[in-house]
């Protein structure tokens, strides 16, 4: 068991930078707004919460190739790293809230320097895998596995230099994929990455696709796991407050018996909660579901059991 004490830090990463949405970077204020502390605390939690990570602004950030603002999502994603970090070697659960999905460049690396064999589920409509060079969207929330898997190669001067390829293809496993592009697709092959689909939930069940993700990525359970949970992984019927929703996803039960499961592994070291933008959707009643939705997850990977 890795947290006898049950001690957890919430790092807070308020950036919107990775995705042309505002509103991404309120998602910590309304999780935190919403109770998430109070919420861990009752699951018995001794949380630690600092404050809101800052991220500078660079003077001037132009484009590099297709890259959109690479300078600040680089430097932003380094400091998540360096807190994530710091917050894993101090012995603690840790749990990352976004924010968008750029800022698992740091999740994934900081997590790793502590956990270096960690597993790596990653709950998504989006496979986030694709490389500056292949980008359609240039947003680099859709590339941070690329450079933490080393399909990015920075070249000199890069403000991704500073990123280690610290990720085996054979660690990682996709959930609830359904908008996934061209080039990704292509990788998922040629690397025989462990992915199942919205496809793959409908035709086995969530238990079972879990429990083969888990058989694939960590057959005997004896690497920790980290796991990054994009918002949008939920059908936007429960999470509509998110930057890039997909219709067909997972339902609010599927998605928190996800975090549920990998709980109960006892092998889950930290959890991200990313894409919750409260600036977004048709009513309060959409925003007030989203958050809710992200708390539930929360406590579900804090080892809620219901029962
Ligand atoms: N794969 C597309 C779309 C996308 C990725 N992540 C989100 N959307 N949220 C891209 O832009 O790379
Ligand atoms: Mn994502
Ligand atoms: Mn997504």
């Amino acid at each position: 068991e890795y947290f006898p004490e049950r001690k957890l830090s919430i790092v807070s990463a308020p950036f919107s930078g990775g995705q042309p949405k505002g509103g991404v970077d309120k998602g910590p204020e309304y999780l935190l707004g919403g109770g998430l502390e109070k919420h861990l605390q009752s699951l018995d939690w001794d949380t630690k919460f600092d404050g809101h990570l800052e991220f500078p602004v660079p003077e001037s950030d132009e484009d590099i190739g297709k890259m959109k603002r690479p300078r600040y999502v680089a430097e932003a994603s380094r400091r998540v790293y360096k807190a994530v970090s710091e917050a894993a070697v101090s012995g603690r659960f840790v749990l990352t809230i976004g924010g968008d999905h750029s800022i698992a460049v740091g999740t994934v690396a900081g997590v790793r320097e502590k956990y270096p064999d960690a597993c790596l589920i990653w709950v998504d409509a989006h496979c986030d895998l694709n490389t500056p060079a292949a980008t359609d969207s240039g947003n680099l929330h859709g590339c941070p596995l690329s450079w933490v898997t080393g399909l990015a190669k920075p070249e000199k001067d890069d403000p991704f230099g500073w990123v280690p390829e610290c990720l085996d293809f054979k660690n990682l496993a996709y959930i609830a994929l359904r908008d996934v592009d061209d080039f990704e697709k292509k990788m998922i092959k040629e690397h025989g990455i462990t992915a199942y689909s919205m496809h793959h939930v409908d035709k086995y069940g969530i238990g079972k696709v879990v429990e083969m993700a888990l058989q694939k990525v960590n057959p005997d359970l004896s690497k920790p796991i980290h796991l990054s949970f994009d918002v949008d992984a939920m059908d936007p019927f429960f999470a509509p407050s998110t930057g890039t929703p997909v219709r067909g996803g997972l339902t609010w039960r599927e998605a928190c018996y996800i975090c549920e499961e990998l709980a109960a592994t006892g092998k889950l070291v930290a959890m991200d909660l990313v894409e919750c933008n409260p600036a977004l959707g048709a009513s309060q009643k959409d925003i007030d579901d989203t958050i809710s939705a992200g708390i539930s997850l929360a406590k579900s990977a804090c080892g809620d059991t219901l029962l």
